[in-house]
């Protein structure tokens, strides 16, 4: 072996070492792989020029070659070794673990009351009834004096109200969080000609304490039909196919009387018990009835209010609680769960 081939040896060696020293990464190592040990690396490329050799160097040469590609390759082994093992305690600092499978990310779905909204929203229109929304801070004007609920009027105490109060005016008290959503009649009448036929769906407000039926915030939905010649009939049979839409086609539906300022006549609606079909249990009380909502034929002095002729238009209205319907639907024992934001109860009703 010549000293000239055994410095080109030496040489490599180092080169490899100090190269191999500087590897941080798998994917460095594999391109020093390539480049030392490879088919056409390094080591192959002396290997390939030991031809022209005599025979003593020939053998020594391709011996201490094959000493050295045996040596790298140890080298390289070890460092693979240590730098997968830097890599995945990297990986556990970081929380990554690359063997398993992706994780979903989290998909929201519709909160229980969108769903009961679209619902009866969907019930009632096919019967030509379009949604329309209004604001939930609302003139004490809209909220009451326009329905025939004038101040001072007992029947303001049906509606326990959140007044937005004015500190530097105290007697300047116009606006509430609305509570009901029945201001929207006189909002849509105001901007609408007959014939009209909505339904209103949105936030009310009660200032009340809390319990398993009642919310202090809820959601209620309103309606509203005004015609040439609508009578009590057209109400009947407008929320009985509505009744029947939402809780099956056999429910029956019953008519009582019931007093709302803004409406004469007016009634509540219930439906027969559908877990009992009537018999009574503990869903309707043991009445074998469930009372859904209230309604009544726009009172005239309403009609008038908004500057419709009372002997030319009539029509009917009625609201009803959503979260009390959809509780209905779903066997909700409390509204409170609601809005609790717990997303156990959320994610039961989820549907995309
Ligand atoms: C009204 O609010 C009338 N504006 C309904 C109406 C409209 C009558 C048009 C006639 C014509 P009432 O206060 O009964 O009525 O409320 C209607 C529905 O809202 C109730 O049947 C109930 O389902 C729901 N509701 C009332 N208060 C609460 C509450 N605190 N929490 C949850 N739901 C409630």
């Amino acid at each position: 072996m010549t000293n000239n081939n055994q410095n080109t040896l030496e040489k490599l060696k180092e080169e490899a070492r100090s190269a191999l020293a500087e590897c941080e990464s798998l994917a460095s190592l594999e391109e020093w792989r390539i480049n030392y040990l490879g088919r056409r690396g390094a080591i192959s490329t002396v290997m390939g020029s030991l031809g022209g050799l005599d025979q003593d160097s020939r053998r020594t040469l391709g011996k201490a070659s094959n000493d050295l590609k045996i040596l790298l390759q140890d080298e390289y082994d070890d460092k693979v070794q240590e730098v997968s093992v830097s890599q995945n305690a990297e990986n556990q600092v970081t929380g990554i673990d690359v063997t398993l499978p992706g994780r979903n990310p989290p998909q929201g779905s519709f909160h229980p009351t969108t769903l009961i909204v679209r619902e009866i929203a969907a019930a009632f229109a096919p019967m030509g009834f379009r949604v329309v929304e209004g604001p939930e801070v609302e003139l004490d004007t809209y909220n009451f004096q326009k329905l025939n609920i004038p101040a001072d009027h007992p029947a303001r105490d049906m509606w326990n109200s959140l007044w937005v109060d004015y500190p530097n005016d105290p007697d300047l008290r116009p606006f509430l969080l609305r509570t009901h959503t029945s201001p929207m009649q006189i909002r849509v009448m105001e901007q609408e000609t007959p014939p009209i036929r909505v339904i209103v769906p949105g936030k009310a407000f009660r200032y009340e304490a809390t319990d398993a039926t009642h919310e202090w915030q809820f959601t209620q939905i309103e309606g509203l039909a005004i015609d040439k010649g609508i009578g009590f009939a057209d109400l009947k049979g407008t929320l009985d196919a509505f009744a029947k839409s939402i809780f099956g086609e056999t429910r029956k539906t019953r008519f009582r009387c019931d007093f709302f300022p803004f409406v004469e006549p007016g009634a509540e609606m219930s439906i027969d018990c559908f877990k009992c079909d009537g018999e009574g249990c503990r869903v309707c009380s043991h009445t074998g009835w469930i009372e859904i909502l209230g309604a009544g034929m726009v009172h005239p002095e309403v009609l008038r209010g908004v500057g419709y002729d009372p002997n030319i238009y009539s029509g009917f209205a009625f609201g009803m609680g959503a979260e009390r319907i959809a509780m209905l639907r779903q066997g909700i024992d409390d509204i409170r769960h609601f809005y609790a934001n717990d997303l156990r109860f959320l994610k039961q009703f989820s549907q995309q």
